[in-house]
């Protein structure tokens, strides 16, 4: 059977009225980097971390890489958009930020972030990588629009698993470098994928149970129309080939086209936020700030919601702002989570059932 393509005109998306509430935005880079490589809720079955050192005696992570997204369709939610989202894939990460931006209530985006130094890969590959790993099945791209808390799956990727290429992928990262030398680790390798593929498989069935009718997204748009990105100045200290280098210029430059420079940042502690605030110095031209792995996303609600408050007792009379709340794997799996999950939860539930933060007095 034909799958029936869902083709979204970003301009469309653009022109509505609708505004979210908060977009929390994990970028994923399967540990916490910045204080040196430890394992996260993220990282993978048998990955090297500092924690889970890969060698002789060790053999990476023993646990799961946690899926963190699917669930949080069930947490019964008035109106969200969830997804995830590849620098690999840029038109379709910065449609899904701009639809996330434009849909009434809380939105999640996680996206695959490569990080050279504690992947221990080239810098030129992270694209590569990132490539692989969304074209592997290892990391796939969905949507999942929640109504009413009745939510449905989409993808913009097939959802396939590819042998080949996922051992291609593992193999481009010295994390993984334990699994080939001094010798194949087949069980070790085999675990690691039934793990990817029960992940994937999992995917698959809510598409073919909770799917949209026309379950394959595709975004229209043209970039070359697009204003220029004016929320993040080009100097800041991220590594050479970091992913959350790209993924953060795709994210500010989709924000622009909706938000222009009427918008917040508040981010958690990470090496995003480390890079791009070093001293007394910032890189970011908007506002921005700095909150703790168990209060950003909390703050970042809590400011959405102030303004709309403070909008309908027309102390602010200005347009409210649009908030983006920016987080690394650790903050978002681990220590953050309950607060994200709370979060999330009252962005599409209590901003949308309370009347005075209604849209209506938000222009
Ligand atoms: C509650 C708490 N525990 C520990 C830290 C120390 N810390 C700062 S950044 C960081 C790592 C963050 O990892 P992640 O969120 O994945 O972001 P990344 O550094 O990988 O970009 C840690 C553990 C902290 N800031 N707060
Ligand atoms: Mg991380």
């Amino acid at each position: 059977m034909a799958v029936k393509s869902n083709i979204i005109d970003v301009n469309d998306l653009l022109k509505r009225q609708e505004r979210h509430t908060v977009l929390y935005f994990n970028y994923d880079n399967e540990a916490f980097m910045n204080t040196g490589i430890q394992e996260s809720g993220s990282t993978p079955f048998a990955c090297s971390t500092t924690t889970g050192p890969g060698g002789e005696e060790i053999k990476g992570k023993v646990g799961v890489k946690q899926d963190i997204l699917n669930p949080m369709a069930f947490l019964g939610t008035k109106s969200s958009f969830f997804a995830s989202a590849s620098l690999a894939y840029p038109l379709d990460f910065m449609g899904k930020v701009i639809e996330a931006m434009k849909t009434p209530g809380g939105g999640f985006i996680q996206s695959f972030s490569p990080c050279p130094r504690g992947w221990r890969s080239d810098a030129h590959d992270s694209f590569k990588i990132a490539k692989l790993a969304t074209d592997s099945g290892y990391y796939p791209l969905i949507t999942i629009r929640v109504k009413d808390g009745v939510p449905k799956w989409s993808y913009s990727r097939p959802l396939k698993f590819n042998r080949e290429k996922f051992l291609e992928f593992i193999k481009t990262m010295g994390k993984y470098n334990h699994l080939f030398k001094p010798k194949f680790e087949e069980d070790l390798i085999n675990e690691l994928i039934q793990q990817t593929e029960a992940r994937l498989g999992n995917m698959v069935a809510l598409v073919d149970n909770l799917g949209a009718e026309a379950p394959m997204d595709v975004y229209k748009m043209n970039v070359k129309q697009f204003a220029p990105q004016t929320h993040l100045a080009p100097g800041y200290g991220l590594c050479p080939g970091c992913g959350a280098g790209s993924i953060v210029h795709l994210l500010t430059l989709a924000a622009t086209q909706v938000a222009k420079n009427n918008i917040l940042y508040v981010n958690n502690t990470c090496c995003l936020e480390v890079a791009t605030s070093k001293d007394d110095l910032t890189s970011w031209k908007s506002s921005w700030m700095h909150h703790l792995f168990e209060s950003g996303a909390t703050v970042a609600d809590a400011v959405a919601t102030t303004y709309r408050m403070l909008r309908y007792k027309g102390i602010w009379k200005k347009e409210i702002p649009y908030v983006i709340h920016l987080a690394g794997d650790g903050s978002t799996y681990d220590i953050g989570y309950q607060f994200l999950k709370s979060a999330i939860v009252r962005s599409s539930s209590f901003t949308i059932q309370n009347r005075y933060c209604s849209d209506d007095y938000c222009e």
